[in-house]
This record gives structure tokens, sequence and C-alpha cells, in this order.
């Protein structure tokens, strides 16, 4: 006959276990922790952190700015732990089981954007040159907790965090998404949802496409037509819509809280129907135009030999500058195809003078390299590289934008429902394997501030459209920003992408589920 374990033995034996199991620390590997983008170096360390409703977020100083980061985190961690977690000011050694969030001195390779994250097992620390690099921090903090930390309801589980490690900084730093607000309008809350998904992936710049020639979508005071008339239009005969000064100040306030730099962009002097429809003396003839609602391109001018275009111009970048902290205002420039060469060469530079005048710098398409450039002009790659290197040669720095690898707008494969194809079909691998330094030949890194990827929206109506044409296809753009070229391979990053569907419909994302992504 078998030997029964007595029941008392027994009990005593699972009591042991359950007792064991809670007071260590479970193994786990930071390296399988899935990671985007992916980090500069990590060192695992083989055990865990349990995120619990004791753990403190400590800030060691009392600066308000680092305070509010904790806050943050805070807010990304509450919802789904349930826990009521709080910012406190204190050291790190008072308390264990505290994330610990501090202003450093590190070397200068980490900038203002790069972090070093320790996780041991009794605490956290998360430290950064700036607040901007804590907020990167605390995405990393983000991913390397459970998938369901991205849950909007409390989830009955354990947070453990694996432990070790991470030493992280961007290759580039300007990493930039952008929305064309004007083709079909959006509101600010879809404009905020996007800004906290640009935030998880480290991006640090939202371009917003304000006007053309389907729509005008912020208020300038001064010319109130603008939105009057030129804000109620879009593609298919929607209602429209804009930004009041106070909404768009709302933008920029949310934007800059997670460290994105708003860029907004007035389109001159092509792409400006809605405003030649808005004031007749804004024309040659003097004549309004009709509102537009197709999605024909390069068939609209601002008259650039009036005074009154100049002055419009300088009202309304006075006012943009007068409400936009970040440095850089964009003139667009872009396919301006009935206006005369030496016209736009005119007008380009006149433009520049004006948003200098406003202290700020200027961004603009391309197609402006055929104007002098001023000192800090940037010019955004999207379609010729010549123009590209011309603006190189006239000393300007280039963002890199190629349509046929990060245009949003570019149907995943000819099956796509929405969006266009006229650069190309941008399937995820062809999204991701590029190289900004080596794309075009001549323009090489020093040349280059960074990358941005524009969703233009004649085909997109919706956040659910946003979502679609965005997700995943940023994801590894973000990361062709961040991560050196040498750490990157299709491979590895398949795998891992893979591996974050889960995350992606936890955060309620509307993502293309690429056949790529389910072999
Ligand atoms: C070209 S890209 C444009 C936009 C269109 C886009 C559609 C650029 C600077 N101009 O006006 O919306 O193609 O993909």
């Amino acid at each position: 006959m078998k030997k029964l374990i007595p029941f008392s033995k027994l009990l005593f034996l699972i009591i042991a276990l359950v007792l064991n199991s809670c007071s260590s620390s479970p193994e786990m590997k930071l390296s399988e922790a899935v990671l985007f983008p992916k980090p500069v170096s990590l060192i695992e360390t083989n055990s865990s952190f349990q995120l619990t409703d004791q753990t403190k977020i400590l800030v060691s100083n009392d600066s308000k700015v680092l305070f509010k980061a904790g806050n943050y985190l805070a807010s990304l961690l509450n919802p789904a732990t349930g826990f009521n977690l709080k910012t406190e000011i204190g050291s790190e050694k008072e308390v264990t089981n505290n994330i610990h969030l501090k202003i450093s001195n590190l070397d200068t390779k980490f900038g203002d954007e790069g972090y070093k994250l320790r996780i041991d097992e009794d605490k956290i620390s998360l430290e950064a040159n700036s607040v901007e690099g804590i907020i990167r921090g605390i995405q990393t903090i983000r991913q390397v907790l459970p998938n369901e930390i991205e849950a909007s309801n409390k989830i009955e589980q354990s947070w453990y965090m694996a432990t070790g490690e991470i030493q992280d900084y961007p290759d580039y730093k300007y990493r930039g998404a952008m929305l064309d607000v004007a083709r079909h309008f959006f509101s600010v809350d879809d404009v905020k949802r996007y800004i906290d998904l640009l935030a998880a992936y480290k991006l640090n710049v939202l371009h917003l496409h304000l006007s053309d020639d389907q729509g005008w979508r912020i208020e300038i005071k001064s010319w109130p037509n603008l939105t009057a008339i030129g804000g109620s239009a879009e593609v298919g005969g929607g209602e429209g819509g804009f930004y009041t000064q106070e909404q768009y100040k709302d933008i920029v306030e949310y934007a800059s809280d997670r460290y994105i730099t708003i860029i907004p962009e007035i389109d001159m002097p092509g792409h400006t129907n809605a405003a030649l429809a808005s004031y007749p003396e804004l024309n040659c003839d003097g004549k309004a135009t009709q509102l537009y609602t197709g999605i024909k391109v390069g068939f609209s001018t601002l008259c650039t030999d009036k005074e009154i275009t100049y002055k419009f111009i300088d009202d309304v970048i006075g006012e943009l500058a007068a409400i936009t902290p970040g440095e850089y205002i964009h003139i667009g420039g872009d396919e301006s195809h009935v206006t005369e060469m030496e016209d736009y060469i005119y007008f380009i530079n006149r433009a520049q003078k004006i948003v200098l005048a406003h202290n700020k710098k200027v961004i603009g398409w391309d197609e402006i390299a055929h104007a002098d450039l001023e000192e800090n002009t940037v010019v955004q790659f999207w379609a010729k590289k010549e123009n590209a290197l011309k603006g190189i040669a006239k000393n300007a720095k280039v963002i890199m934008s190629p349509a046929t690898k990060v245009y949003l707008d570019m149907k995943y494969d000819s099956l796509t429902k929405i969006g266009l194809s006229w650069a190309a079909t941008i399937e995820l691998d062809s999204a991701y394997s590029w190289t900004p330094e080596t794309f075009v030949e001549g323009i090489t890194k020093k040349d280059i501030l960074g990358i941005e990827s524009p969703l233009w929206s004649e085909t997109i109506e919706t956040m659910d459209d946003i979502e679609y044409m965005t997700f995943p296809r940023i994801i590894g753009h973000s990361e062709i920003g961040w991560t050196p070229a040498e750490n990157r391979n299709w491979e590895d990053y398949i795998t891992r992408l893979k591996k974050h569907r889960e995350r992606l419909e936890i955060m309620d994302i509307n993502y293309y589920n690429s056949n790529l992504l389910l072999e």
C-alpha cells in the first residue's frame, strides 16, 4: 500500500510554498521585456521588483516639473493597478519599495532625453539630465510592466518588473509625426489621444497641418473669416471645424506635459484655397474662390505681388507665434504649381523673414530650397532629393519624411480600404527597413535633424482611421529615430512586434493586423 502524506503535513507544505512565493522575488528576465524603441543598452539581473499599493513615487528635490512627471507616472499606473500611487518629496534611502525620479549629471551622450533606469528588487531609480529624459524613461517603465498596465480599468493581478539596468538615449533629436487636420478636421480629444500614443513611443514632435485648400483650422482673431468661412468645409462636404486659440493652447500644454513640441503649419503660397475663399483681397483678381471639398492639389496660390498678402501672413504668423512656445513654425511651401517660380522664391524669402521677425525658426517642405534659406531654416524632405540636396548646399538641416517610407496615408497594400498610393504601398517591412543617413546619397547624418511621419487626411475621417494607418508603422519609425542603425534589424523587430500586439489591443488601438504579424 502507498504511504499517504498526512493532511496536516500537506497543508503545512502548501502554506510554506505560498508564503515563500510571496516573500521572495520571482526570477524574471529584463531581456524578455518587449521594448519599443529598442534601448541602447540593457543588463539583466534576473530577479524582480513588485509594484504594490505601498510603492511610493519619490522625487528628490522640490522641482515642480519633476513632481509633475511623478504625477504623470502615477496617472499611467493607477487605472490598471487600482492603486492610488502618489508623488512624494523624499530621499530614496528613507524607504524601500519606491520609484525614485532624479535629475543628475549623466554623461553628455545622454543629452536631454536620455535616461538611466535601474530596477532592483526593492526599488527603482530613474535618472536623467532633464525632466525630458525622465518622461522618456517613464515610457520604458510602462513597457517593462505587464501588458495589462495599459488597461483603463482595474485588473486583479500582481505587477512585477524584471530587474536590471537600461541606459538609453536617442540617435536623432527630432522624432515627429504630422497630422493633417485640414482635409478632415479632428477634435481636441482626438489630438490628445494621438499625443498620448506618440508619447508612448518616445516621439517628441507633433506637427499640425492647420490649413489647406479644404479648410482653415486655427482661429486668427484679426482675420475672423478664415475660420467662419474657411473653417466650415472639409473633404467630402462634412462640416469641418477649427480650434479656438484657447483650444490650441490646451493642445500645446497637453503635449508639453509629455515633452512633445507642437509645430503648427500654415501652408503657403499654395494649398490656400480656404483662405482665398474667406478673403477676396488675397486673390490677384480680387474675387473670393469657392470652398473646395475635393482632393486635388496644386491649384491655388496667394497673390504674391500684393502687399496685403504679407500683412495677412504677418498677422497670422504673429498670432500663431504668440501661442506657440516651440521654436519652429512650418510655412508649407509644397506643390505651389500655379505660382511662377520667380514669385514663389520672392514669397518664400519674405515669409521666412516674417517668421524670424516673430522670433521663430522656419520649416518648409523640400520645395522651399529653391528660395534663399535663412540661417536655421529646416527643409523637410518628402519627394525630391534634388531639393533636399539643394537645401543642404544652402546650409539647411533636413527632416527626413520620404513619402515612400513614412507617409502614413499610403496604403499598406492594394487591399487597404482607406489611404492613397501615389508614392507607394508601404507594408510594415518597408516602413521599418530603411536608414535616414543612407537613404539619399549626399544626405549624411550631420545634415539630418531627424525623421517625421506625416498622416495626410484626404481619406482619413475618424480616430479609428488615424490609428489604423498609424499603427503599427509608426512604432517602426520611432525606432528608426531613436535606436542606432547598427542595433536594428527586421527579424528582431517583427518578433518583438508580434509580442507587442496584445499590448496594442489593451491600449485599444485600432492597428493594422498585417499578415507579417500572423506568421
Ligand atoms: C502630397 S506631401 C502633399 C499633400 C497631400 C499628400 C497626399 C506634401 C508636402 N504635399 O498635400 O495631402 O501628398 O499623400
